[in-house]
């Protein structure tokens, strides 16, 4: 890399670290995260086209709090010096950052974690990349609350508002997201002007609320920028709040009612460093308490497998907690299990235990073969579960105020009452009215996302062992 390039990176980090709050300043590291427990720990998921500065933005979020290091944003510089890859250091925070429960290159989502004053956040950094798209699909699922970042640069918001991003919102929306705040950012490269935040604000309004994926007074628009840091957790002057002001302020839950039956889908499972073998995953309903466990109450299903749990760890694996509820994620440590455990399995206690081949879904066509007739194949995305082959094997059309008789297709746009098969294993899943982040599903096909829904029924498989307790 030529000197003056080198310089120009090392000026930029300079710049970017007299941002960095002092030692005393307030911030929180990773261990007492954790302990403040009556606080809500959300999702966010970041979306947007590939270059918009997404992980340039959460790296610059943990760059603020305190949460990454002088030598580590130095390590990144090194990095981004020996890439020739400039203004990226600290997009490398994210990129580069190995969680310790996602060693699994094939996530792909980069993930972590950071407070405010009032709640604590997870964050997904979802891959701008239309082949990933089904590792998006994952994040969708467990967010709570979506970041669309969006560039302000000439020519790259012409360029990138894809139809990529296009699925994205979407999905988030299937996946029961409702609250969008959508930053436009590099806005340092337009010298922060009204009229092209507005413009974009324009365009990208009429495209989401006539789509009706969100209500409009569920979408926060702000002005950012991510790689000088401005308005992210100070309010830029000639702005009226920041991203964390904003982020303080949302009206807003984990889904899930905590003293609902336990479900918790397994995103994860693993062999630690200690030889333990570890079930990771995101608490969607109920509470799992120590005493809980020790009463051996769980069942994984559709496996039907009684973990012994050894120990319940937050987020990160190093807290050992007494309980989680619905949005936080933990690692459970069980001694070595009787059958193969596999991501899409669900850790249950209480109500009915759910093992089953068959079930009935409304879905909306999104984007079909010309027609869609029965005997159709998809992928089915629900929850942490990926099936490689599921059958609609019978669809009925809504018409005057109800679902009507047999129909043998379907055309793009339209809903249906659709019965789904997986004929090759048993799968663990739910009905929306019950436990609704187990009953929302997504139906691809080469590389396309056919039609989004959500479960009406399922049928219990009949030799299902366990009963519900
Ligand atoms: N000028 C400017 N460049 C930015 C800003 N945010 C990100 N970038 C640059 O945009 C490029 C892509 O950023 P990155 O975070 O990797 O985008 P991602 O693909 O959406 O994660 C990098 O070169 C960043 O330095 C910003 O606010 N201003
Ligand atoms: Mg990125």
């Amino acid at each position: 890399m030529e000197d003056s390039k080198k310089r120009r990176l090392e000026e930029e980090t300079d710049a970017i670290l007299t941002k960095r709050p002092k030692a005393d300043a307030g911030v929180h590291c990773e261990a007492d995260v954790r302990m403040l427990d009556t606080r809500s720990h959300l999702t966010m998921l970041f979306m947007g086209p590939s270059g918009s500065g997404k992980s340039t933005i959460v790296g610059q979020i943990l760059l603020l709090l305190g949460l990454v290091s002088i030598e580590e944003l130095q390590e990144n510089e090194a990095l981004a010096i020996a890439d020739d890859r400039q203004g990226r250091q600290l997009a490398y925070i994210i990129d580069n950052k190995e969680d310790d429960h996602r060693l699994n290159d094939e996530m792909q989502l980069g993930n972590a974690s950071f407070e405010i004053k009032s709640r604590t956040f997870t964050v997904l950094d979802a891959p701008g990349q239309s082949r990933l798209v089904p590792k998006m699909i994952k994040g969708a699922y467990e967010a709570d609350l979506g970041i669309l970042v969006i560039s302000a640069s000439d020519g790259e918001f012409e360029q990138c508002f894809s139809s990529l991003t296009q699925e994205h919102l979407q999905l988030t929306s299937a996946f029961g997201v409702e609250k969008l705040i959508v930053l436009i950012n590099k806005m340092d490269t337009v010298l922060w002007s009204t009229a092209r935040f507005e413009e974009i604000e324009e365009k990208l309004s009429s495209f989401l609320f006539l789509k009706n994926y969100f209500h409009s007074e569920n979408v926060t628009f702000l002005p950012v920028s991510g790689l000088h840091g401005d308005n992210i957790e100070m309010c830029r002057s000639g702005t009226v709040r920041s991203l964390f002001d904003v982020l303080e302020a949302m009206d807003l839950v984990p889904r899930g009612d905590a003293s609902a039956p336990f479900r918790m889908p397994i995103i994860q499972v693993y062999t630690n460093e200690d030889g333990n073998h570890v079930i990771y995953g995101r608490v969607c309903s109920g509470t799992i308490k120590k005493h809980d466990y020790k009463h051996d109450n769980l069942v994984i299903m559709p496996y039907q497998e009684r973990p012994k749990v050894v120990a319940l760890y937050c987020i990160k694996g190093k807290i050992e907690v007494d309980q989680a509820g619905p949005g936080d994620y933990v690692s459970i440590h069980i001694v070595p299990p009787h059958n193969d455990i596999h991501p899409g399995a669900v850790l249950s206690s209480g109500g009915a235990l759910s093992r089953t081949k068959s079930f009935t879904a409304e879905l909306r066509f999104l984007k079909t073969p010309a027609r869609m007739y029965n005997g159709f194949n998809a992928m089915l995305h629900i929850h942490s579960l990926e099936v490689h082959n599921c059958e609609i094997v019978e669809m009925k059309k809504f018409t005057n105020g109800s679902w009507s008789g047999r129909r043998r297709f379907v055309k793009e746009g339209e809903f249906a009452l659709c019965r789904i098969e997986v004929p090759e294993n048993y799968i663990s899943i739910e009905e929306i009215a019950n436990f609704p982040q187990l009953g929302e599903l997504v139906l691809r096909t080469e590389g396309y996302t056919v039609a989004v829904g959500n479960v009406i029924s399922w049928d219990q498989d009949e030799d299902v062992v366990m009963a519900g307790f």
